[in-house]
């Protein structure tokens, strides 16, 4: 029946590719989003997904860190930097208080510490190398997931050293692996709009090469559901999917979507629940050589998370605790997701909850309680 419908929608061909392992083009892409049937685009995208995972859906327990929010990049979608350290509610934390952070959660079996700032002018070096070691020695075996490829562009521009010094730099003082955020759209047309002072596309891909090389794992965002096309969606996908064909160092690719509270695009709406699935689903579709597509329940809501889980998603995230990027947009979700509540809420789905590290060793499995 499903069949039936793909061929009315004109989509058999790309049900046919899929069929026989064949790679999508940009054009099938575009077409996928143009496809007004979300169900049978989402069936598409759940086959993939079940291809490679079955029912199982990964999250782990985590903990957000954003040591400072003063940022000299100007990006027109950001709710979260300050310009100057002495702007009202700019902030940076001292390592102590940094520290502090996970101190305090000595009873909570994190896996993960996920930190993310804004690209502050004036801190040394050391602090973001001693902010590494001291949360190293709090929890030795804790994965250390920390700064954007912009930030560490901004880094080796800063303390004036290449890119793969810099990360061998913080790699020895504990660095594990480096999220995706910072990608926003590659196009550089949509770059030049919403954030022209910050590192490039070929920058951002570079350091991700770089660092799949050092060993490191990674992943790749995209902002979507402000001025971007579709085309310049799959476009995106597909540099990704390029560089993951040189290196398999990307884990999971992650559509974040656009908050429009409190910064300068916000006239515009924020993206429909249907678009959402749309993007997640096209990702999985698109995304042949990535192993996980991730929904962060932070930016999609809890409830479109969880219907994403039949739309080629396979990830939540995790906990995360702490978030202050996406509050500071508008997002309505709650602060802290706790481990009963995702494995309540994939279970709910359907789908077998499996909690993972950021490796995607499994720390506890679908059947336990
Ligand atoms: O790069 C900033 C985005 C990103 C807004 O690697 C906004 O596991 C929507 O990258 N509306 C940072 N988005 C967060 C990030 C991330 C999140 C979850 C998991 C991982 C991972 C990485 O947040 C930024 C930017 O694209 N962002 N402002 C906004 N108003």
């Amino acid at each position: 029946m499903v069949q039936a419908r793909l061929s009315t929608l004109g989509l058999a061909d790309i049900a046919a590719k899929l069929d026989g392992g064949a790679r999508l083009s940009l054009d099938d892409g575009v077409r996928l989003f143009a496809c007004p049937d979300l169900h049978a685009l989402g069936w598409l995208a759940n086959r993939e997904r079940e291809k490679r995972h079955g029912g199982l859906t990964f999250y782990n327990y985590n903990l957000r860190l954003e040591a400072t929010n003063v940022c000299v990049a100007t990006c027109l979608f950001c709710s979260f930097s300050r310009l100057k350290p002495g702007d009202a509610q700019a902030y940076t934390m001292t390592l102590d208080q940094v520290l502090d952070k996970l101190r305090q959660r000595a009873h909570q079996p994190l896996t993960e510490v996920h930190v993310v700032n804004g690209l502050h002018p004036d801190l040394p070096f050391d602090y973001y190398l001693d902010l590494l070691r001291g949360l190293k020695a709090i929890r030795p075996g804790i994965h250390l997931k920390c700064f954007t490829a912009v930030e560490i562009a901004f880094f080796s521009e800063l303390y004036k050293m290449s890119d793969e010094e810099v990360l061998r730099q913080l790699m020895a003082a504990g660095l594990d692996s480096l999220p995706g955020g910072g990608a926003e759209v590659f196009s550089e047309r949509v770059r030049r709009k919403i954030c022209h002072d910050k590192a490039d596309a070929d920058r951002y891909l570079s350091i991700h090469r770089i660092a799949h090389g050092l060993g490191m794992r990674s992943n790749v965002t995209m902002l979507y559901g402000h001025i971007e096309t579709m085309e310049e969606r799959v476009d995106h996908m597909l540099r990704a999917r390029a560089l993951q064909d040189e290196t398999c160092g990307f884990q999971a690719f992650i559509p974040l979507a656009f908050h429009p509270d409190n910064n300068q695009m916000e006239k515009l709406p924020a993206p429909s629940a249907s678009d959402t699935l749309r993007v997640h689903a096209v990702s999985r579709l698109m995304l042949d050589n990535f192993p996980h597509i991730k929904a962060f329940w932070i930016a999609t809501g809890v409830d479109v998370a969880q219907i994403s889980l039949w739309y080629g998603v396979d990830d939540l995230d995790g906990t995360v605790q702490e978030e202050k990027i996406y509050h500071m947009a508008g997002a309505r979700t709650p602060e802290i997701l706790t481990t009963q509540r995702i494995r309540a809420l994939i279970r709910n789905a359907g789908r077998l909850p499996v909690e993972r590290d950021t490796l995607y060793n499994v720390v506890t499995p679908p059947d336990a309680a």
